[in-house]
């Protein structure tokens, strides 16, 4: 018999996509765009056209596995999950009887984003007394750097893109990561709106508009820097706008702004003079500018800063009285959903200590009182996706760390297990889903049985509250019953009917309790481009982290549309599509290192050396090296990836990665 079921795509995206899968005999045959969802329409990223091959991969964990080989050697038995439970809890209760429970460390971060499967660690670990883990791997920056000058107002709309006259797609490459925003950004031309890009190479987001500009890696402060002092300099300024709605713009324009003429940005950013004049009165002038702005510049020493400045931009013009104007920085709908029924932050105790997910190198091989003993990995792949891979690496060799894995696949982090749990896909665990992107949600259910002997993150760490004989009945509870849990009463970002659209598992739009585009939520009630709290009061230019590093070029780990992260690498065909881990570089920096398309090059820091295919592409700027996916490493070339480069530094705001922020050197191999 042939079904078709809607379901929502889990991964880390901004869009959470709508989907229809229609399961056969309890096998998903296929799954497409739903054309009744609201931002979906029916268009769907290549990663999902054949979810169905990832669901079914000949390569997925069927069975609880134990450890026989050196570690990292892939080798495993199966075992049962009741033995597997029971060795992970007693060698738990003996860690936290020797060390204390913060030696152990649990690591997890979007494989789904499900909010009942993302989060179902976070009561077991804080009744536990774990360590706890810091978040922080994607973009806290972009958040950091909102929040300074806009407080919690919350974004506005990104389906308003379709009206405004000129988009900025900002550090986006929106072709591979945000589609949906791409196609409403083309539905705006066709009403003769242009559409600028500003990233660091030629992205397919810089073919699909008018015109790219390209900056220098980590430098778009100083392109937002050199608009506004254009602005100012020559009366574009929304003087009403700004004397009514922003503070402190005076002293940007007294203290800041003498010192970021074209010239001197142009210095520092890499644009022509003429072209930041130019970008500065096109964006003055227009009716109503959009910037879509990308979580890209954020990974940066100076992330918060740039974000921040950027963000002052739709003030000075008065873009936020236009519909059409405005920014869009990312969506956060924390208050529709009462989360900590979920996360029980109530649960913790004496304060465990916080550790940095980006840091993971340093906690597993320098951290101390305790050190860390075990380690237990859920949805996610740290050996191939945390900076300074070989810091990850020498942690996760440690003979006496304790490792447990919890995957759809024998990731390169499950290959340094000790115990390996398979894990569910999301079409066989139910979920609520909300995303970064926009301001739906929606709820759905399984639309097959589990692969082999799968388990949801849930449901493990149920069978793990069990083996640690707690008898709380929070851990009995069902998935199902904690998505109603969050669905208890309607608020004001989602009525009674709403609601209830919800549990009847339709895509459903959130709405923000206040107006995104007027009530500015800050100490002040205003945009404060002064912020007086801040250790920087003022939008100013701030360095990246590679600048004192010395190496000549700049590396830019970049996304592909066919993969997210290190997942989709199991889909040979779109695998194929991205052909190898290619090191993409400018003819002339090719030249005068007397390389040639195609060998194999080492790249090299004080932190590693990757091997890649060098190619040659007149999209790369000279002075920079861009490669695109995160590859496992039965892949490549060498025996690391491009994370053996990046480093554990933070960034100014949010402590979060500075996975981009990097500087390096190639040769020939
Ligand atoms: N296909 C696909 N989709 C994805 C992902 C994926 O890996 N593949 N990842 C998902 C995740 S986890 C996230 S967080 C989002 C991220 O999605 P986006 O917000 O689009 O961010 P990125 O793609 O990381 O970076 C966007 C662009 O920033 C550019 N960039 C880098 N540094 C700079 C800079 O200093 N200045 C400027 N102007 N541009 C710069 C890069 O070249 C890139 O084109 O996408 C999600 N969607
Ligand atoms: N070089 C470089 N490094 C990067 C990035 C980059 O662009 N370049 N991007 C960074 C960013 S923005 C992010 S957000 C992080 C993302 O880092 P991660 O969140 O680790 O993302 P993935 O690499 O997609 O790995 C997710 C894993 O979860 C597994 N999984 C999926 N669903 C489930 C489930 O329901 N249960 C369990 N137990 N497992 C599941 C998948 O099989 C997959 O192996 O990576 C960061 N690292
Ligand atoms: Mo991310």
């Amino acid at each position: 018999m042939t079904v078709t079921t809607r379901s929502v795509c889990p991964f880390d995206c901004p869009d959470a996509c709508g989907l229809l899968v229609t399961v056969k005999n309890g096998h998903a045959i296929s799954v497409s765009g739903d054309p009744d969802h609201p931002v979906t329409r029916g268009l769907l990223c290549p990663k999902m056209g054949h979810y169905e091959q990832t669901v079914h991969s000949p390569r997925r964990l069927t069975t609880p596995l134990q450890r026989v080989g050196k570690k990292g050697a892939g080798e495993f038995e199966p075992i049962t999950w009741e033995r597997a439970i029971k060795l992970i809890c007693s060698r738990w209760q003996g860690i936290c009887s020797t060390y204390g429970a913060e030696a152990i460390l649990p690591y997890s971060y979007a494989g789904t984003m499900g909010l009942v499967q993302r989060n179902a660690g976070h009561a077991f670990f804080y009744k536990l007394g774990a360590s706890r883990l810091e978040r922080t791997i994607c973009s806290p920056a972009k958040d950091a750097g909102w929040k300074m000058l806009m407080g919690d107002t919350p974004a506005m709309e990104p389906a308003e893109i379709e009206q405004s006259d000129l988009v900025i797609m900002w550090g986006i490459n929106a072709a591979a990561t945000s589609i949906h925003a791409l196609r409403d950004a083309q539905a705006a031309r066709q009403s003769g709106a242009r559409l600028w890009a500003i990233d660091t190479y030629r992205t397919p987001t810089c073919d699909a508009v008018d015109e790219a500009f390209l900056v220098r890696p980590g430098s778009d402060g100083a392109l937002a820097l050199g608009m506004i002092h254009v602005i100012e300099r020559e009366g574009l300024l929304d003087r009403r706008f700004v004397a009514a709605n922003v503070l402190g713009f005076d002293k940007l324009a007294a203290e800041i702004l003498p010192d970021c003429s074209p010239a001197q940005m142009s210095e520092v950013c890499g644009l022509p003079v003429s072209v930041i004049e130019r970008l500065a009165r096109e964006y003055a002038r227009a009716q109503a500018p959009f910037i879509r702005l990308g979580s890209g510049l954020t990974r940066y020493g100076n992330g918060a800063m740039t974000v921040r400045t950027i963000s002052c931009l739709p003030a000075v013009v008065g873009a936020w009285a236009k519909p059409g104007g405005g920014i869009f920085v990312g969506t956060s709908t924390g208050g529709a959903f009462p989360l900590q029924t979920v996360t029980r932050e109530d649960f913790i105790a004496n304060n465990p200590r916080l550790v940095s997910m980006n840091q993971l190198g340093n906690a597993l091989t320098e951290l101390d009182d305790p050190a860390v003993m075990a380690l237990y990995v859920y949805h996610s792949n740290p050996a191939t996706i945390a900076p300074d891979q070989n810091a990850v690496i020498r942690g996760l060799e440690r003979e006496e760390l304790f490792t447990v894995v919890h995957e759809r696949f024998l990731t390169d982090t499950a290959r340094y297990a000790d115990i390996v749990l398979p894990a569910t896909s999301s079409l066989e665990h139910p979920d609520l889903y909300r995303c970064y992107g926009g301001y739906h949600a929606q709820r759905c259910g399984a639309a097959i049985p589990p692969v082999g002997e799968a388990k949801s993150n849930w449901e493990v760490f149920c069978l793990l509250a069990a083996g640690m004989e707690w008898d709380d009945p929070f851990f009995r509870l069902s998935a199902e019953e904690l998505i109603e849990l969050l669905l208890v009463e309607e608020n004001q970002w989602r009525s009674k009917a709403v609601t209830e659209r919800l549990r009847q598992g339709e895509p459903v739009m959130l709405t923000p309790p206040t107006d995104p585009k007027k009530e500015w939520l800050t100490p002040s009630g205003k945009i404060e481009v002064l912020n007086v709290r801040d250790k920087e009061p003022l939008p100013r230019l701030l360095p990246t982290h590679a600048e004192r590093d010395g190496y000549p070029l700049r590396l830019q780990p970049a996304v592909t549309p066919f993969a997210l992260n290190s997942s989709f690498y199991e889909q040979d065909n779109l695998r194929s599509k991205q052909k190898c881990m290619e090191l993409m570089m400018n003819r002339g920096d090719v030249e005068t290192r007397n390389l040639v398309d195609g060998q194999v090059v080492i790249v090299s820091n004080d932190r590693g050396e990757v091997r890649f295919t060098l190619r040659i592409s007149e999209r790369i700027p000279p002075g920079t090296v861009v490669t695109e996916g995160v590859w496992w490493r039965e892949f490549i070339p060498g025996d690391r990836g491009v994370n053996a480069l990046t480093s554990q530094r933070l960034t100014d705001g949010g402590r979060g990665s500075t996975l981009y922020d990097v500087t390096v050197e190639v040769r020939g191999a």
